[in-house]
């Protein structure tokens, strides 16, 4: 049976693997008013200044940079620690994360995944390290945190730095805190499908005043003052709309998280008792932020997970396979020795049975009817 999913108008209405949360427009408007009052539109503005500074308040970190976007944040960190030559990173991640080691002309090396966390494996760093490693880019993927504990010994034992992709990670904290804290840098994405938005927009989050100014420097092109260039930086300048948004945003975000939370607990109880379909256990011991909702589709369950993928987009149901395919099996990494599958057998495993499902603040009852409708095939 077709099971339609419509809106109030009778209209079918597709339901997609995010919507991004959204502050009410008079919220924003003010802003925008003294945008066009005082004309200043980028390069440190008040809105700039101050969303820096409640960001840091609002995470618990002490230094923000703000940057356009997510990628443009991950290419200037390794800039700002000087990273050359080979880098370990997961195959199971957005493709940013390893472009942006490209773009520094440093070679990715691939390790495998851990099947609980589906972060990097701490098991299966060392054996990748070779003379020319000089970091660690682990991605606490869907906000799960990696095991910073194990990455950071490992990274002292041998000298490495270690950069965390942290886009998904909006808020998330372990017993000590953030998990933004960990590492020598960790950077965010405030895309417009994160659980955090300013249309597009990133950060990265330093340990001290020294590597922030450093940070500031190279997302505006090097100047340290009018007349002086420390370093042939970029232009990784977030604008003042962007910083408007988010300060308008971060009013909303702990209501935003509790709402997601509350999907996060109804799936689970929903999927239960549905053989074949396993949800990853809860992050119990942190505040989580329930940034994607993972099923992984197994061999039990009457479909394949790509039978499973068409027949929600049949119902109008958008869910997205995230993260497949693999990065190393896109064409500029698949020739390196580290892509190899037969080294990379669990991500290989997860990417070929995952399905992420929508979750968003305001996901319709109607929608959670048509998606339990669609997983038990009537
Ligand atoms: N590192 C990691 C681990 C990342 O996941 C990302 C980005 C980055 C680094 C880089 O950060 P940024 O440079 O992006 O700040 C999306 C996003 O474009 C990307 O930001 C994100 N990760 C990735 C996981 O997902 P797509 O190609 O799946 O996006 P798209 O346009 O298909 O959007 C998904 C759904 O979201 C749409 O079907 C509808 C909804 N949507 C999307 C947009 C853009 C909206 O409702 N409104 C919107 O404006 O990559």
């Amino acid at each position: 049976m077709d099971i339609k999913n419509q809106n109030s108008d009778g209209e079918e209405a597709p339901i997609y693997v995010t919507r991004p949360f959204l502050p009410p427009l008079a919220e924003i408007l003010p802003y925008l008013e003294q945008i066009w009052s005082n004309h200043q539109l980028t390069n440190g503005g008040p809105f700039h200044v101050q969303f820096e500074q409640a960001l840091c308040d609002y995470l618990g970190v002490e230094h923000i940079s703000l940057f356009a976007n997510g990628t443009l944040a991950l290419v200037t960190a390794l800039q700002a620690l000087r990273i050359t030559g080979e880098v370990i990173t997961t195959p199971y991640s957005f493709v940013a994360t390893a472009h942006a080691l490209l773009w520094n002309g440093i070679k990715p090396v691939f390790v495998d995944i851990h099947p609980e966390t589906l972060n990097l494996d701490p098991d299966k760093i060392e054996a990748a390290i070779t003379p020319q490693t000089t970091a660690i880019l682990p991605v606490h993927v869907y906000g799960r945190p990696c095991e910073t504990d194990r990455i950071q010994a490992i990274a002292d034992t041998y000298g490495l730095k270690v950069i965390y992709d942290a886009a998904h990670a909006f808020a998330v904290e372990d017993e000590g805190g953030s998990i933004l804290r960990h590492g020598d840098l960790s950077i965010l994405s405030f895309h417009a499908t994160k659980v955090f938005t300013t249309f597009e927009g990133g950060a990265i989050v330093s340990p001290d005043a020294k590597t922030k100014k450093r940070i500031d420097y190279l997302k505006n092109f090097g100047f340290a003052d009018e007349v002086t260039v420390v370093a042939p930086g970029i232009n990784g300048k977030m604008n003042e709309f962007q910083a408007a948004v988010g300060l308008a945003q971060l009013r909303h975000i702990d209501q935003a998280l509790a709402e997601r939370a509350e999907i996060d607990r109804r799936y689970r109880k929903l999927f239960a008792d549905i053989t074949g379909i396993r949800c990853l256990t809860s992050p119990s011991s942190h505040r989580h932020n329930h940034a994607y909702f993972p099923i992984l589709v197994e061999p039990e369950y009457p479909l394949l997970r790509d039978e499973l993928y068409l027949k929600f987009r049949k119902n109008s149901i958008y869910a997205r396979r995230y993260f497949y395919p693999l990065i190393s099996e896109f064409p500029m990494y698949r020739a390196l020795p580290s892509a190899k599958p037969s080294t990379l057998t669990v991500a290989g495993e997860i990417s070929s049975r995952v399905i992420c499902l929508p979750i968003f603040p305001g996901l319709s009852d109607d929608a959670f009817q048509v998606i339990c409708k669609t997983l038990h095939l009537m």
